[in-house]
Parts: C-alpha cells; structure tokens; sequence
C-alpha cells in the first residue's frame, strides 16, 4: 500500500457525493454510469505503475467491467490492491451544532468478513473535523477517534489493512497556524486511542489532511509553509511504526495538492514514514471532465498523468514542466 513511487486512487464517493461530482460535469446519475465511469478508472492503463491501492464504494466492489470480469479480479491482475470505504458517513453529533461524528460500527463486524471474502484487502473510515469558532469540541474531537480506533480493531481482527482518516477541513477562514493546532491535536488523540483499543499500527495507514490555512482565508498558505508545518505536525503527533501517511487533497487543486506533496519530500528525506497520497478530486478532476465529453480513453489517460505527477512527487521529483510531455 505505501510502495515507493505510488500512491492511492480513492474512488470511494458514496451515491451522495457522486451525484455531487456527476451534477458538476452534467453527467447523469445512474448506476450504469457510475459502473462505466469506474470502469475507466479502473481499466485505465499503465495506471498500475503508479497506483497501489484503489478504495472503492460497496456498489463498485461488486460490479463487473464489461465483459463480464469482476473489478476486483481487473485489480487483482494489474497488481492494484482492493480497498473498501466501510464508514457510513458524517452524522450531525447530537447537541454540538456544526459539528459531525461518523457512524457506521453497527454490523461493522459480519460487513468486514463479506468484504473480505469481495476481495478487499483494505479498508478506510472518514471523520470530518471543522474548524470554527469553538469548534472542535472535546466531545467531537473523542468520539470521532474513539470511532477510528474501535474500526481499526474491528479491520485487524478481520485481517483487513485499516487506513484511518480523520480530516480536518479546509473550509473556513482559519490561519494555517489554527490548523496545525487543531490537527495536530486531532492526530495526537487518535494515536492515543489506537493505543487504548491494541490497534497494532504497523499494520495501519493514515490517510491525513495537510496543514493549509482555510479556503476563505485572507492569507492563503504557500507551497513551502504547507510542507514544513504539515511535517511538523506529523512529526509531533505520528508514532515512528506508523508504516506510511497518505494525503487527501480536501478540495485542493489538482496541481496544488502535487506540488505541496512534493514540497514535503523533497525537503526531508529523514522521515520515519512514506509520504504519498490518496486523492479523490485533485486525480479524477481532469479525467471526470473527459469522460463527460464522451472521451473516455482521454480520461483514462489524464488519471493515469495525474497519478504519475503524483508518483514523482512522492520521490520529491515532480516539476510544473513535466505537465506537459
Ligand atoms: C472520494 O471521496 C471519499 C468519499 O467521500 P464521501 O464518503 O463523503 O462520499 C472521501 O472520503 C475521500 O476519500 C477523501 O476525502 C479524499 O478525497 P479528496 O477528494 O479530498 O482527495
């Protein structure tokens, strides 16, 4: 999962969010389109060079491409391992307005043996966290790592590679300095947690936010003060046995969210763990607008050059030139 040069496709949009990145590009929100236009992720070629992992949702798991092959056997050959969301969203926390906690425990246990026998290898959970004004709130900072933690214990029992992802979101008009508070914050409680439940973290990824100001923020962060405080903070608050951190964009440009990755690495070469990514938007932006044109080997293509600027940028060798070849 955190192979030199590779990273993770999260391809996991639950049917709301799908919608949402459908709607945005006119694509009409059907089942046959979302099994076609993850077929062309998943199918896309070459894509195996630089992706170790896909994370699918429980529809996508089950389908087949085509001619009749199970996507996960499509995976298994190319050597991508199958990954599966298993959370069941971001649920208003009862008597913390503004604030969300992630459900989705009950049954985990019996839903994680038949992923397995799917053919999943790894699994992810999502909490959101928002900064605001007094927010977070101990009371949702708690139960959302208590969540992470109690399904990294469920995913290990069932020999399943749990990635747990507690975002911070970039929404806000936060300093990058209250961000790296917050999430470092965030990180030291479920590191905490893991310990209190006997989650055995070198069998565990964590899939991180970088440390940014807020989207609404008047002073927008730079390439440079991204990398060295989202490396500060990790280095704070991720144990050395964590085997590798993988990055989310959160709503990043796709370029942006390459650059600031490979700011991180290229500035410290001394890290106890991989640095890579698991992007959503900022790898399937260009290929989604593609593939709503009807152009579906272009999008295939623009997938697998997002994933190898990506790639480059996990060794620290990606440059705004290389966009173009
Ligand atoms: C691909 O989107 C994932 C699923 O989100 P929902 O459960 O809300 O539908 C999401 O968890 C994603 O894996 C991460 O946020 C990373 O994706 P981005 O687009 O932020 O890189």
């Amino acid at each position: 999962m955190v192979a030199a040069g590779k990273g993770i496709l999260a391809a996991d949009e639950s049917h709301k969010t799908c919608q949402k990145r459908f709607d945005s590009v006119g694509i009409e929100f059907t089942e046959e389109n979302r099994r076609k236009y993850r077929q062309t992720l998943i199918t896309a070629e070459g894509l195996e060079e630089f992706i170790s992992g896909i994370i699918l949702f429980d529809e996508t798991l089950r389908q087949k491409a085509d001619d009749g092959t199970s996507f996960v056997d499509i995976l298994n050959k190319k050597n991508i391992l199958p990954g599966i969301k298993v959370d069941a969203g971001a649920k208003p926390l009862a008597l913390h307005e503004g604030e969300k906690v992630t459900e989705g425990l009950d049954g985990l246990r019996e839903r994680l043996i038949e992923y397995k026998e799917l053919g999943a290898q790894f699994a992810k959970w999502r909490s959101v966290i928002t900064i605001g004004k007094d927010i977070p709130s101990q009371a949702c900072l708690e139960a959302n790592v208590h969540g992470q933690a109690r399904y990294a214990a469920l995913c290990q029992e069932a020999g399943i590679v749990p990635i747990v992802e507690p975002e911070v979101l970039i929404n806000g008009e936060h300093s990058i300095e209250r961000c790296y508070e917050i999430t470092t914050l965030t990180l030291k409680m479920l590191y905490q947690q893991l310990k209190v439940q006997g989650v055995y973290l070198p069998g565990t990824v964590l899939k991180a936010s970088m440390v940014i100001a807020g989207k609404e923020s008047p002073e927008q962060s730079s390439v440079q003060d991204v990398a060295e405080m989202t490396v500060k903070c990790l280095r704070e608050s991720v144990p050395s046995e964590v085997p590798g951190i993988v990055f989310l964009s959160g709503g990043q440009g796709d370029i942006q969210a390459t650059e600031n990755l490979n700011m991180m690495n290229k500035l410290h070469d001394d890290l106890p763990w991989n640095l890579s990514f698991s992007y959503g938007r900022a790898l399937q932006a260009p290929a989604l607008k593609l593939w709503s044109e009807g152009k579906s080997d272009e999008a295939a293509q623009a997938l697998v050059h997002r994933a190898k600027m990506n790639g480059l940028a996990t060794l620290g060798k990606y440059g705004s030139e290389l966009e173009n070849e």
